[in-house]
């Protein structure tokens, strides 16, 4: 599925905005058929933003079930002998949708796009009512899971994750236009050989015509092109896609029927090579060594709504602290996260949703025996076909973004049992199929370590996540730094991979400090960052550290939370805290540490 674009033959409208909007605690919109008339009680809340903080409503902040969307849409003239599309960019977690009275699709997964093509629907000179409903609801199907749980004080959402479950509508709606012959979706691969570079393209089309490929360097000049749905051009002396260096062409397809132009679309393409060769991670054929952060879409009142301005500056401090990488914990991010990240050379793990499938997790914090996720747990067959359905969306989406350069299936699962080597055997062969190009791994949880682990033998690239220091040690730097490199040291002893710590820190309370650098302090988060950094420097296998997190980031309340989490290394509104000067002075290009 192509992303909305204009083009010479293509239209494209978002249609952002304030919508009218009600939630509905007692589950009856379905039956009242809501979608037939304005929605009862409505006000207006912006698309795209969650809409659990926009408004001052304690009852909405923490609804559980489902809210309905509505709006007009306006449908040019001009759009006669068009195929029209409706599409959102993400419905957090599942979406229905109607047209006036009848129903378009239905969608199950919050972070990912679908559409539905409306050309038999829409009338051009019209306009129509577009209704839809959002519900917020997790289960022991879906990914990730969750439970509903009725209490006195209502309906509560239990979830085994470790941040706010945001939901709505959070990224943008299109309403947009193909041609009838259309240029259908586009697969790009891309290799190196000296100074030249190759890209192979894949074009499925739609309806009579030809492919011609058209590409063109960032000055505009023409540099290579060719015919045929499956082609590779060759670009000599090519500026190479490369960290840092967000080096990109424009790779514009045009369906030609004779002399006509029938559907053209444009698409940014770097040139990179990807490869894991024993325990290295080649970008390039270069050793890469990740420096960057775990994230959260996750800002003050939007919650996990898109919004430029915040990307931007995002972005702007991650090179401000000299990170070259980002992992997309816990979810798909919005497109516009990795066209940017293409743009500056930031390097992705791309990440599913798969996090909280780890029962063991939660018992293992409260001191309870430890139950099982899969096989008798309650995780199964209807779990792991949402999972390979998401894996393989995610893939189709973001396949052709350079930065993305490894997939990671899941966040901290159970991974110690034959029971959940099951469970993930077809989510990784999965992603080798939809992608053979790139490294695929998971994020290793510190329950199952590297004598334990049977997931690994499945990997490409260890990840793993440590709190020594925190959740364990904690408070104890000494044997936070012993234990942390005795067990690195025996995950390079026991498995000829590269290791990536894909989550380390501390929380920490902007402003409190410390002489003796007591936990919660600026001062203790930047000392167990510079214990761990010191590890890693002596363990050759060591290919990248992400700090856990970027920023502090909203969680459902806890008594191992203060206001949500924070680990950040920026608070929630974006101040440094000591740690992120720390990291800086590590990261910086030319810096002393010279990683
Ligand atoms: C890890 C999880 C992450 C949490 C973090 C923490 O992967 O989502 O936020 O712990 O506890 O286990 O801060």
């Amino acid at each position: 599925m192509l992303r909305p674009q204009n083009s010479a033959t293509r239209d494209a409208r978002r249609l952002d905005g304030l919508w009218s909007f009600t939630h509905d605690p007692l589950s009856i919109g379905h039956t009242e058929h809501w979608w037939s008339a304005p929605l009862p009680d409505a006000v207006l809340l912006p698309v795209p933003s969650s809409f659990n903080d926009v408004l001052a409503q304690n009852d909405l902040r923490n609804h559980v079930g489902d809210v309905w969307y509505q709006r007009t849409i306006v449908v040019p003239f001009g759009w006669t002998d068009q195929r029209m599309l409706l599409r959102f960019d993400a419905a957090t977690h599942r979406a229905t949708v109607w047209i006036d009275d009848t129903l378009v699709i239905e969608h199950e997964g919050g972070y990912l796009p679908f559409e539905a093509d409306l050309t038999e629907i829409l009338e051009p000179g019209t306009s129509a009512r577009l209704t839809v409903c959002v519900n917020n609801e997790l289960s022991w199907a879906t990914i990730p899971p969750g439970v509903v749980e009725e209490t006195p004080n209502g309906r509560r959402l239990k979830t085994f994750h470790d941040f706010f479950n945001y939901a709505g509508l959070h990224r943008s709606v299109w309403l947009h236009t193909t041609p009838r012959a259309f240029i259908d979706d586009i697969r790009v691969t891309t290799d190196i050989d000296g100074r030249d570079g190759f890209i192979t393209c894949d074009v499925s089309t739609v309806g009579a015509g030809d492919v011609v490929l058209l590409l063109h360097d960032s000055d505009g000049q023409l540099v290579a092109q060719s015919e045929g749905n499956s082609s590779t051009l060759c670009v000599i002396y090519a500026q190479f896609w490369a960290p840092g260096q967000g080096n990109l062409y424009d790779l514009t397809v045009q369906l030609v029927e004779g002399s006509q132009v029938r559907d053209s679309y444009t698409l940014p393409v770097g040139i990179r090579t990807v490869e894991v060769r024993g325990s290295q991670f080649l970008i390039n054929g270069k050793p890469f060594y990740f420096k960057g952060f775990g994230m959260h879409e996750d800002h003050l009142v939007r919650g996990k709504g898109h919004d430029d301005a915040n990307m931007v500056h995002d972005f702007a401090l991650l090179e401000w602290i000299g990170a070259n990488s980002l992992r997309t914990s816990h979810y798909p991010y919005a497109e516009e996260v990795l066209d940017y990240a293409d743009r500056l050379g930031i390097v992705v793990i791309d990440e599913t949703a798969a996090v909280g499938l780890n029962l063991g997790v939660a018992g293992g914090l409260m001191g309870l025996p430890a139950s099982s996720t899969f096989g008798d747990g309650p995780v199964g067959a209807e779990s792991q076909s949402a999972l390979v359905q998401q894996i393989g969306e995610l893939i189709a989406r973001d396949r052709n973004h350079p930065s993305v350069v490894m997939w990671s299936i899941a966040n901290e699962p159970e991974s110690d049992t034959d029971a959940s080597v099951a469970y993930f055997e077809p989510a990784f062969a999965a992603a080798r199929a939809a992608d053979p190009t790139r490294p695929v791994g998971f994020v290793n949880v510190m329950l199952a370590p590297a004598d334990r682990c049977k997931l690994t033998p499945l990997a490409d690239v260890v990840m793993i996540n440590r709190y020594f220091g925190w959740y364990v040690d904690h408070g104890d730097l000494d044997a936070a730094e012993r234990n942390l490199e005795a067990e690195l040291r025996q995950w390079a002893s026991l498995h000829n991979k590269p290791i990536l710590i894909t989550e380390y820190g501390a929380d920490t309370i902007a402003g409190l400090h410390s002489i003796d650098a007591a936990p919660w302090s600026e001062e203790f988060q930047a000392e167990l960052l510079d214990r761990y950094h010191a590890v890693f420097d002596r363990i050759d296998e060591i290919v990248g550290e992400h700090v856990w997190n970027f920023a502090d980031f909203a969680t459902t309340a806890s008594f191992v939370r203060v206001e949500g989490n924070k680990k950040g290394v920026f608070t929630r509104d974006r101040r440094p805290k000591l740690a992120a000067h720390r990291l800086r002075d590590r990261w910086s290009p030319g810096a002393r540490s010279g990683i």
